[in-house]
């Protein structure tokens, strides 16, 4: 008799299930956007769901790693908050009442209005901003140049910019080295210094992973951290430079000092590879560390140590953080940085300060490495000038208000097709820094090494009519209310522009000022040729799913760019058409090079033997005669970093130093508050305080505190701590909660930026004091 098996037969089933679901299962190679990271990984789909992301094992770039906000992608793609169709508003600007529109009539009315500004008062009244670098900046900025407009307005004056610059005059680059920690060479640095960055507990900075410098930093011989909270690394380090906020200039130039004080520099590549020696060793005679000391906080003997640690544990690398952009001085701190990886022979060595070397087969989009797709040759010189941040615009706006009109226009003119092409064909053969140069002239604006309209000036423009208020502003990716300096002055000029666009993934407090709001596509929506920061490799993201109407906002800006006529400089008809266009010269459509995932370049050391380096001289300037000829110190000074505005230091109202906006490995920047998985590790606003300070405020751990300026005080949850020094604090930035009733959000409470007028900027690049402020702590508990 035949035996009937059971559980042979469950098994059978079992497995056609298993058979039915794996079909069902599916993994998407692609690339993470939660941060500027780049990292490879892997998407889990299950019946065209997106259920996990996680890190890529075979990863070049980023070798498995991913960090909760990676994690967290999916929640961000589902979440039930997300923008999901193009809004309209209906009552009064930051009413929170709006009607769902179609993105036909949301597009038709931008470009109307768009256009009627062209024509009427000219495209200098139409301003884009958005905040830190995204897939979409590089169009963005094609946009704003063949529209015809200078107002693009970024926090790059904050973020990157000096650090940029002072490559661009220093040597002649516009991708600032990194650390070989990708280890091309074979070998990654003996020594590390990280200066003002917390790359490994944040996920990444600077477009380098943070498990990928982890390594490098345990491979390494001596850390030096110099930073002025205890962070892990600081706590693990060789030496720990526990500096006071704001002035790592003067630690800087200490280094230098002690370097040549100590015949420590490589004599070899000063001698051939540097001009202004001796003015650089005339000018640091007196940056001694016993001066020093008294700025920084830091002996002597801890700064010589890092000195000579630094100079004679070769190959030695910097890896330099915003802390060093957001100060009084950042440009000059980061020349003198630049400075000191160059009189140490630490450039384009192995294991070194690398300039990698940009994917040649790709078209890159990148303004560092090819402004033809930036589109920088498409905006007229003479536009610049026009800029709200210009001096020339606020004497030309006087003008034309005056008698001159008609023989400006007769002027403009001739210049406009005669001269000013001539001016551009010229200065595309010039280095950077002579390039930078010329547009600062022509710009002649306050900071004149500004990459872009200057934020605060932007917003001043507005609420004060000077030089004239622009008529709309499209705000693409930012929330200005909480990451930019003085919000309340941000909102007064939000609430003036005649006409306001956000696009964003959620209504957030700033897009409640917004008369259109687009809904946009976040990364596992969209197909793309990615290149990070270093350029030195492409990899591929893929879409995989698509929530409601969102769209690639570089969709959006191609599809408005060719209504307002301008297909000349947007001939593709989406992006997707671009991302094609890029992979051309690598003869692969976008599904080969998905499946391919990476395509390298492959590094080359030590370039500059060859070619030289891209500055005037051709050698790496200690002494920059361009930066002379621009008035700006030709040798790094430093530039002590007062507190902002009001808030002169008075020792008893203000006692406290603070520093704001390190990073948290949650959130980036303002975003991801409404994510559960992310909220629940960082719940509250964090001020970290030291033990004594706290004690002797009657404020316990955990307790809700008060951060007072004299321009307005906000409250935070005290993290009571010895990894700070008595008289410092440091503050979380970005915090607003989504969970809070619309409009508002709770935007003011907690946002450290309420606390910064923005009125003290860095004279050479416009950046403002994020990291010194002077400023008091007390109870913010019932009863206190
Ligand atoms: N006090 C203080 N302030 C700081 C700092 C500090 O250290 N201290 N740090 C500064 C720095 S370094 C920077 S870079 C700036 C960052 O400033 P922002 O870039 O303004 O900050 P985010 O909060 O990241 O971004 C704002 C919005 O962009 C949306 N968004 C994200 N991705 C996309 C996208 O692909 N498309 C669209 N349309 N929207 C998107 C998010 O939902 C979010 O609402 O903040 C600065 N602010
Ligand atoms: N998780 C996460 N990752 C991010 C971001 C994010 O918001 N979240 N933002 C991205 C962006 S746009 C940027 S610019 C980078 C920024 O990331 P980083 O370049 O690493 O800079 P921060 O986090 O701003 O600050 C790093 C360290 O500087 C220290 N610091 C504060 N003041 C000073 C000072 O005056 N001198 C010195 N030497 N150190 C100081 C802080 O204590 C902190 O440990 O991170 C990027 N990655
Ligand atoms: S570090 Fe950035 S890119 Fe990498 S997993 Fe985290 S969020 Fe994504
Ligand atoms: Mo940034």
């Amino acid at each position: 008799m035949f035996l009937f098996n059971p559980i042979k037969i469950r098994d059978k089933e079992h497995k056609t299930e298993l058979n039915k679901l794996n079909k069902m299962k599916e993994i998407v190679p692609s690339t993470c956007r939660m941060c500027h990271g780049g990292c490879q990984v892997n998407v889990h789909l299950e019946e065209g769901r997106v259920v996990k992301v996680t890190g890529n094992p075979e990863s070049v770039v980023s070798k498995g790693y991913l960090c909760p906000k990676g994690a967290a992608s999916p929640e961000l793609l589902y979440h039930p908050d997300r923008l999901t169709h193009p809004l309209r508003r209906i009552g009064a600007r930051g009413e929170n009442k709006w009607e769902r529109i179609s993105w036909e009539e949301a597009i038709q009315e931008i470009v109307e209005k768009l256009a009627h500004i062209k024509q009427t008062v000219g495209p200098q009244y139409f301003a884009l901003l958005h905040g830190t670098t995204r897939p979409y900046v590089d169009m963005a900025s094609r946009f704003c140049n063949a529209y015809g407009t200078p107002n693009y307005v970024n926090v790059a004056h904050n973020c990157m910019g000096p650090r940029t610059m002072a490559s661009v005059f220093t040597i002649g680059s516009m991708v600032a080295p990194v650390p070989d920690a990708y280890e091309p060479g074979g070998i990654t640095p003996k020594c590390i210094v990280l200066w003002g960055s917390n790359v490994t507990e944040i996920g990444s900075a600077q477009g380098m992973n943070a498990g990928i410098i982890k390594r490098a930093l345990i491979a390494a011989e001596k850390v030096i951290v110099i930073d002025p909270r205890r962070t892990k690394e600081a706590g693990r380090s060789s030496q720990w430079l526990q500096i006071m906020p704001g002035s790592d200039g003067a630690l800087a130039l200490a280094m230098i000092h002690v370097i040549i004080a100590e015949d420590l520099i490589d004599h070899e590549f000063v001698r051939d590879y540097t001009v202004g020696y001796s003015e650089l060793l005339a000018h640091v005679g007196e940056y001694s560390p016993e001066w020093a000391e008294k700025i920084t906080g830091i002996s002597p003997e801890q700064i010589r140590l890092a000195a000579r640690t630094y100079a004679s544990v070769r190959p030695a690398a910097i890896y330099w953080g915003s802390a060093i952009d957001a100060s009084k001085c950042s440009f000059q701190t980061a020349r003198a940085i630049m400075i000191l990886r160059a009189i140490t022979g630490n450039i384009d060595v192995p294991g070194g300060d690398i300039i990698p070397v940009p994917v040649t087969n790709v078209k890159l989009k990148s303004q560092f490495v090819n402004s033809e797709i930036t589109g920088k040759l498409l905006l007229p010189i003479q536009n610049h000038r026009l800029a709200v941040d210009s001096i020339a615009a606020k004497k030309q706006s006087e003008f034309l208000s005056g008698k001159g009109v008609a023989l400006t226009f007769k002027f403009l003119n001739v210049l406009q097709k005669k001269v000013y092409p001539l001016l551009t064909k010229l200065s595309a053969k010039k280095t950077p820094a002579a390039q930078l140069k010329t547009l600062s002239k022509l710009r002649t604006s306050k900071y004149p090494l500004c990459p872009v309209t200057h934020p605060p000036t932007f917003w001043k423009s507005i609420t004060a009519n000077d030089p004239y208020r622009v008529q709309a502003l499209w705000i693409m990716g930012s929330n200005p209310l909480v990451t930019m300096t003085d919000p309340l002055e941000t909102e007064r000029a939000l609430k003036l522009v005649e006409f306001v666009v956000v696009s964003d993934f959620f209504l957030t407090p700033t897009a409640h000022y917004a008369d259109i709001v687009l809904p946009a596509s976040m990364w596992l929506e969209q197909d793309d040729v990615v290149n990070t920061f270093e350029q030195w490799c492409v990899t591929n993201r893929k879409k995989v799913a698509q929530i409601g109407e969102t769209r690639d906002d570089r969709d959006v800006l191609i599809e408005i760019a060719r209504k307002l006529k301008l297909e000349k400089a947007f001939p593709w008809e989406n992006y997707r058409a671009f991302v094609d266009e890029m992979l051309e010269p690598a003869n692969l459509d976008f599904d080969s090079f998905s499946n391919k995932q990476i395509i390298q370049e492959k590094m080359r050391y030590l370039k500059y033997r060859e070619q030289g380096f891209n500055t005037p001289s051709k050698k790496v300037e200690l002494f920059s005669t361009t930066l002379l000829d621009m008035n700006i110190s030709p040798v790094p000074v430093y530039r002590a970093a007062v507190s902002s505005g009001a808030a002169v230091r008075s020792p008893d109202k203000y006692p406290l130093l603070l520093t704001s906006g390190a990073k948290s490995m949650m959130f980036f920047h303002s975003e991801g508050r409404q994510i559960k998985s992310l909220r629940k590790s960082n719940p509250d606003p964090i001020l970290e305080i030291n033990h004594s300070a706290a004690a002797s405020r009657g404020i316990n751990d955990g307790d809700w505190v008060y951060i007072e300026t004299p321009a307005c005080r906000v409250k935070m949850k005290a993290r009571i701590t010895d990894a700070v020094l008595p008289e410092v604090v440091s503050a979380e930035h970005g915090w607003w909660f989504p969970e809070e009733e619309a409009p508002d959000y709770g935007w003011q409470k907690s946002n450290i930026n309420m606390l910064f007028t923005a009125d003290n900027f860095d004279p050479d690049v416009g950046s403002e004091c994020l990291r010194s402020v002077f400023c008091e702590v007390y109870s913010a508990m019932p009863g206190a």
